[in-house]
This record gives C-alpha cells, structure tokens and sequence, in this order.
C-alpha cells in the first residue's frame, strides 16, 4: 500500500495539490458553463438534526418563503430547481438586508448582524445546510447577481425564517 502511494506521488512529481491546477485551469470556462458545486455546512451537525426543511431555490424566490422550525438544530436541505447559481443566507434578528450607499447589499453591516450562508452553488443540485438556531426571526436572501447585474434580492428573493 505505502509502495503503491508512493509509486502515484512520483509519477504526479512535485504535484501535491494536483486538484488546484486542474481548477484553476478550468477557471476561464467556469463563467459561462462551470456552475459553482455544493459546499455543504455543518456536516458534523446533521445526525443531531432533530428537522429538515426542504426549500426550493428558483428565480427568484425561496419555496416555501415563510418557514418555520423548533429552536435547535436544524437541516436545510436547499435545491436549487433554477437555471442560475442561487444561495441560502440568514440574517438574524430578520427585517431588511441592510444596504450600502450604492444600493447594494452591506457586507460590513451583514457580518456585524451576524449573518450565514450556505454559498451559491449551480442549477440541479441539492445542497444541506445543518445549524443550531436560537429562538427568534431570520431573513433568508440569496445576493446572487443575475445576469442584468441585480441581486437576487433586488428582484424579490428573500423569506422568512421563524425559529420557535
Ligand atoms: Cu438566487
């Protein structure tokens, strides 16, 4: 076994990372037909999971758009069922993303409100997300650009989250 891992590593080179060329090769493609993959969160947490909420990421909306779970923790098992990239954020506390002079969403003020997300990922795929929430109101928003250059916010992608 170590002969064989060995025999792979000399054949590779010096080339430990041999996925961070390939993507970085990929990368001038990746606008125009490479949507992002899933990343998921919280991994560790899901078996503790005591719901999972399935919700539906389209243009340009969150189905169902009012959701609401016991405090605790919970999966969000996000499908993007669109033809772009979509997000799933929460901003704690809920009522409106907070916005920068250009209209555009504040990411200072978003991570002094403590806000997270599960990151964009591309049209297909079903994405989780696992976390322990506090009891209380959540904005969930997706700031994805669309192809006109506004967020999807901008064009009505947002809900809201109850934890009880
Ligand atoms: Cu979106």
């Amino acid at each position: 076994m170590a002969g064989a891992l060995a025999l792979v590593a000399s054949a590779c080179g010096d080339d430990g990372e041999s996925a961070a060329p390939s993507v970085e090769g990929d990368a001038p493609a990746d606008p125009g037909e490479g949507p992002r993959g899933c990343e998921p969160v919280g991994v560790e947490l899901e078996g503790q999971a005591s719901e999972t909420v399935a919700v539906r990421l389209d243009e340009y909306a969150f189905d169902p758009d009012t959701i609401e779970v016991g405090a605790g923790t919970v999966t969000f098992e996000a499908r993007n069922v669109g033809e772009e990239e979509h997000e799933l954020a929460f901003l704690p506390g809920g009522g409106d993303v907070p916005l920068n002079a250009e209209g555009e969403p504040d990411e200072d003020a978003l991570e002094q409100a403590g806000a997270f997300e599960l990151e964009a990922f591309g049209p297909g795929q079903t994405c989780n997300a696992t976390y322990t929430l506090e009891p209380g109101s959540y904005t969930l928003f997706c700031i994805v650009q669309a192809p006109d250059g506004q967020t999807h916010l901008s064009k009505g992608m947002r809900g809201e989250l109850v934890v009880r």
